[in-house]
């Protein structure tokens, strides 16, 4: 008796850690960024179950798959806090086996197949087996010791779409240090990337060793200071601080070889023959005017570029070059030719002895300068080619007669990789439409750090298609990758380098890697959460804004309502006030479009277990004006269309972010022409209206505000109206404009917002109609 209930207290306790072990299992997730090909779960087979006994497999005497053993022993105990071994033996029960089994052409193709007693990752070679491993890690969950950690049984098989897969960085403008470029590298080869395109040099400093000119870094990776705030700011604001850096050869040597561990090349660009500034204040005699120069403390395009007619300059180049295929092993060699103002050249007795020496001519398309470039960016190519490497440049060496075999990357847009598609080349896509990740990506960017201008949020990211239509077929095989730039003029600390890259880049990997065909943005949502959580794991900051509350705004001129839609990463929930008070988890949650039709403030917060988000706010100002049937004489510019007409009358006034949707802009000398219908006859006395003024991007205010009143909407009759004068100096503010009259009462009310038509010569820019930018109406 005594025995049996021993035994079965036994069978109890064994069944009870039977299912505590169920209970406190938690399963991997194969829904990873970037998805995988194919994933075939095998639903009915047993999970495999990582424990301490696991251990990983690598074929003996193969140096580099032990070290990518021991990084997934590393990943796997980061993650689970399991301590595994790895062994080069052959047995095969419990454990994660890597292999070299090429069954496609797909070099960084590979294969995962789980079943109860082991996991096998299969590459097609080395480089496959990385990214094999990059997506167990990304699949499995963050747990601690004690969890029981279950791989449920499937089969992966995953290549990427396109080769070349990159990220730029800028180390010019500020620099980053060794450990810092190691975190990218680590970072890229988390998203799948494979190349590294260090942009090395530029006009604000020179920032890799060449022995054969030491000067390049003793002066020109020094600069005196650095601009403050934007370019376009007025007054012109410095810090005063000196600033420098740069990386000795060896350095260089220990980061391509660091790279090289986690399947990432580096391209170095050292960008020719503009940009160049900084190698000119430490070489003056390699510049037209011959100098002095000095490292440039602010941010543009420089006139000062190589000399192109001096034969130093190619020399110059061409020893420049040699130290550089020293120090990277990269078949391509990155050698710009973007920004380079033919100023100088024009005037320079060198520069244009050299064209006719050479015979260069201009013609119907392009000048003798824009050849003489293609000259030099020819030359340094032809030298590179003798050194068994190939060139890329940027999409301005089609102005001219580009190498035919250089490849192109396409910024300006996308249209300077089209024409070099059409023409044969290869082509990297890195359009600064969705490829500059050094833009905005919010609208509100009151809130964020500064940054260049733009608007690229991740959903614009995630939604890009690298292979332009008009391709043929034939010519859509010269895309060949797409890449993000980073440029750094406004981007000073590497944590804020990790806020402009993540989670941009979990779009940019699918997009890189997934068959452009299938995407769908609201499933790779869901799966970017773990891939936040594995941001937080790594410490990498990273932007929050899809955990935060989007709002989305319709005036409703049928009901008189603001509509308001909220929305924020998976499910979680969102609750709002409208009575001031600040949202809570008690506060009610948001379920359909919410109908704003008083003045109000809305305040809203998703709840997370793992946090809250930011809270949003709302202002709602109600008037006689608000969500009335609104027509506009002239269309607003098609960039600057707030979200439809409604926006001038929605509640909702705008900030100084005249890029935001709470604005419409209008451009090519058009006036802000609104004609209100009250709907009925109303006693008015005053009528207000807001514009953003942004001079130095050439947005100015009204020239002159005139309202006018009408009964039947067909006579109209002149009631208050307003000049402005223009400003002398540069400004950036918004201002509110209130004509105020006696009371009058009448159904239609035409407001008349006119625009200047010639920018003044004090702000510096052309001499064509300036923008006007218009929000809020409101009727007293
Ligand atoms: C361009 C310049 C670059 C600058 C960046 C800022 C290219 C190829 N050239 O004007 O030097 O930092 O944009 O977004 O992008």
């Amino acid at each position: 008796m005594k025995r049996t209930i021993k035994l079965s207290l036994c069978l109890l306790s064994a069944l009870l850690t039977l299912l505590s072990c169920q209970e406190e299992s938690i399963q991997a997730d194969y829904q990873i960024i970037p998805l995988p090909q194919q994933i075939q779960l095998k639903s009915n087979e047993d999970p495999f179950i990582i424990n301490k006994k696991t251990n990983i497999l690598y074929p003996k005497g193969n140096k580099k798959l032990k070290e990518y053993a021991q990084l997934l022993a590393q990943y796997i105990e980061e993650k689970t806090h399991k301590e595994i071994t790895i062994d080069s033996a052959t047995k095969a029960n419990n454990s994660i086996i890597l292999q070299i089994v090429p069954q496609s052409t797909n070099l960084e193709g590979y294969q995962i197949d789980i079943n109860s007693h082991q996991i096998t990752i299969s590459g097609n070679s080395e480089a496959g087996i990385f990214y094999g491993i990059q997506s167990l890690w990304k699949a499995l969950p963050i747990a601690q010791e004690n969890k029981v950690i279950a791989l449920p049984a499937v089969h992966i098989n995953d290549f990427p779409y396109f080769q070349y897969r990159g990220a730029h960085l800028d180390v010019s403008r500020h620099f980053f240090s060794v450990n810092e470029i190691k975190t990218y590298i680590d970072m890229m080869a988390m998203h799948n990337m494979n190349t590294l395109h260090w942009h090395l040099t530029d006009d604000q400093g020179w920032r890799i060793e060449i022995k054969k000119y030491p000067r390049l870094t003793q002066i020109g990776s020094k600069r005196e200071e650095t601009l403050i705030g934007h370019l376009n700011d007025y007054p012109e604001k410095y810090d005063g601080k000196p600033y420098q850096g740069f990386y000795t050869q060896e350095q260089i040597k220990d980061i391509v070889n660091y790279a090289s561990h986690k399947q990432i090349t580096i391209i170095p660009e050292i960008d020719l023959p503009g940009h160049m500034q900084a190698a000119l204040a430490s070489y003056p005699e390699l510049g037209c005017t011959g100098g002095p120069y000095k490292v440039w403390t602010k941010w543009g395009i420089s006139e000062n570029v190589l000399c192109a007619g001096n034969p130093k300059t190619l020399q110059f180049l061409d020893d420049v070059f040699n130290e550089i295929i020293e120090m990277f092993p990269s078949t391509y060699i990155h050698i710009g030719g973007d920004e380079c103002p033919k100023t100088q050249w024009k005037h320079c007795p060198k520069c244009q002895a050299f064209i006719q020496k050479q015979n260069i001519k201009s013609d119907s398309i392009y000048t003798k300068e824009q050849y003489l470039q293609s000259f030099i960016m020819k030359h340094v190519s032809e030298y590179l080619k003798k050194k068994n490497r190939k060139t890329i440049g940027w999409d301005e060496i089609l102005e001219g007669n580009a190498d035919p075999q250089a490849t192109v990357m396409s910024w300006r847009g996308e249209a300077g990789g089209v024409k070099a598609a059409q023409q044969g080349h290869d082509v990297i896509m890195t359009p600064n439409t969705v490829m500059y990740f050094d833009f905005y990506q919010a609208l509100d960017t009151d809130k964020e750090p500064l940054a260049i201008g733009g608007y690229i949020p991740i959903e614009k990211v995630y939604n890009y298609t690298p292979i332009p239509n008009q391709l043929t077929q034939n010519q859509q095989k010269h895309i060949i990758g797409v890449q993000s730039n980073l440029w750094t003029e406004y981007i000073p600390d590497f944590s804020h380098v990790q806020y402009m890259t993540l989670p941009r880049w979990a779009a940019l990997a699918e997009i890189q890697w997934n068959n452009p065909k299938q995407k769908n943005y609201n499933e790779f949502l869901n799966r970017l959460r773990n891939m936040l959580k594995l941001y937080d794991l790594e410490k990498y900051n990273y932007a929050k804004h899809v955990l935060n509350v989007d709002a989305t705004y319709v005036s409703n001129p049928e009901t008189g309502y603001t509509e308001v839609t909220l929305s924020t990463l998976g499910n979680a929930p969102i609750h709002y006030t409208l009575d001031g008070t600040i949202p809570t988890s008690q506060s009610p949650v948001y379920q359909k479009k919410l109908q704003i039709n008083k003045t109000t403030t809305l305040q809203a917060i998703a709840i997370r277990p793992e946090g809250n988000s930011e809270i949003y706010k709302e202002q709602f100002h109600f008037n006689k004006a608000t969500n009335k049937p609104i027509i506009l004489k002239f269309p607003a510019d098609e960039k600057y269309n707030g979200q439809g007409y409604g926006t001038l009358v929605d509640g909702i006034s705008g900030n100084t972010t005249y890029g935001s949707d709470k604005w419409l802009g209008f451009s090519n000398g058009n006036d802000m022409i609104a004609t209100i219908d009250l709907e009925k006859e109303t006693p008015i006395t005053s009528v207000s209206l807001n514009t953003c003024i942004a001079t130095g991007d050439g947005i100015f205010d009204a020239q002159h505000i005139c309202i006018k009143l009408s009964s039947d909407g067909k006579n109209y009759k002149k009631t208050a109206s307003q000049i402005y004068t223009m400003p002398t100096e540069h400004r950036k503010e918004v201002k509110q404009h209130t004509l105020t009259f006696q009371t009058q009462t009448a159904r239609y009310v035409r407001i008349s917002a006119t625009s200047e038509k010639k920018l003044p010569s004090w702000s510096g820019l052309p001499a064509i109609p300036a923008f006007i930018f218009v929000d809020e109406i409101s009727i007293e």
